[in-house]
């Protein structure tokens, strides 16, 4: 249709993409080889016809084991530039890259080798794509707050590489305040600040509330449960602060896009994207996250532009960059 073909041209940008969820089966492949490990599946196709996830936690541990192919910074790299490279064909102008150093740090790589292969990569998209990317660094909040603050520690040689820190992972039982004294020491060092309150969680609306009274973020991954609450929408849209919701992911998690949600938040002026999270393990990048917005709430041409408009507004860019986007 019209506006499937519009929705694959228009101009796009990324907030929430998870670079260890961008890693195909055909690439695990590679980097296994590479790297003398041999996986539980005799290729590709039969590792892709395993996938089968029905809740966060299910999907979390494949994730993480899944990515114990990548080592060297040059694995990192190739991960990267697979993943800008694909970004570029769907358009993608701009793009902020969570990476989770302790799925790395934990088995025995160093942060240094992580960043240095990633930034590589995105160093690269911008000389050879014309592709603009940042990272931002999330905490495994099913670890430790001490490990997060090590972490943390260990990022500041690259401070100038990273734009932001992240909270993402098991959210049962990890509430956002559990690291409220890291994001406080981030913050002073200049990082800004973002976490995820996955939809449909068991105190999605306390954790989102926790989000803005004790640790002061500069935006909320997923968020959705927000319109759970009186006051919530109300505040997020005073402060200005975006959602990056993440449809695809949302129906691999809990059985529905939650399309529904998004035209509220739109409605309500709220500051919604859409993303595409974990997309090797998802089926579906930028485009196919809003093509299958499209097909369950029939999208205007408005509302398409209205994403990528509040996209490029709530990504942290210098304002006159950001301007040139709009
Ligand atoms: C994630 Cl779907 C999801 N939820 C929480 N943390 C994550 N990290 C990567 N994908
Ligand atoms: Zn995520």
């Amino acid at each position: 249709s019209e506006l499937a073909e519009f929705i694959r041209d228009v101009p796009k940008c990324e907030l929430h993409l998870h670079i260890e969820g961008t890693l195909e089966p055909e690439l695990k492949f590679e980097l296994a080889a590479r790297n003398g490990v041999t996986l539980p599946y005799p290729d590709a196709a039969a590792l892709r016809a395993s996938y089968s996830f029905h809740d966060l936690a299910s999907f979390l541990v494949g994730y993480y084991d899944g990515v114990g192919v990548v080592r060297t910074e040059q694995d990192f790299y190739d991960l990267a530039w697979a993943y800008l490279s694909k970004a570029h064909s769907q358009r993608v102008r701009y793009a902020e890259v969570f990476f989770d150093p302790q799925a790395h740090t934990s088995r025995g790589v160093e942060f240094g080798t992580v960043v240095r292969g990633l930034r590589r990569a995105l160093v690269d998209a911008r000389r050879l794509l014309d592709l603009r990317a940042e990272l931002i660094m999330c905490f495994l909040r099913d670890f430790s707050a001490e490990y997060a603050m090590a972490t943390l520690m260990e990022s500041l040689p690259f401070r100038d590489w990273i734009i932001g820190v992240g909270l993402d992972s098991d959210e049962r039982g990890n509430p956002p305040a559990k690291f409220a004294a890291v994001f406080a020491r981030a913050r002073a060092e200049g990082y800004l600040l973002t976490a995820h309150c996955d939809v449909d969680q068991e105190n999605s609306v306390a954790h989102i509330r926790q989000c803005l009274d004790e640790i002061g973020v500069d935006r909320i991954d997923h968020g959705i449960n927000a319109l759970d609450d009186p006051e919530l929408p109300g505040e997020l849209l005073r402060r200005g602060i975006g959602l990056t919701v993440c449809p695809v992911s949302n129906r691999f998690v809990t059985g529905r896009l939650h399309h529904e949600a998004v035209r509220r938040l739109l409605d309500l002026g709220l500051r919604v994207t859409v993303n595409s999270d974990d997309p090797a393990y998802f089926d579906a990048y930028l485009t196919e996250n809003l093509l299958a917005l499209h097909e369950a709430m029939d999208l205007t041409r408005q509302e398409v532009i209205q994403l990528q408009r509040n996209a490029f507004e709530i990504a942290w860019l210098p304002a006159r960059v950001r301007d040139g986007y709009l």
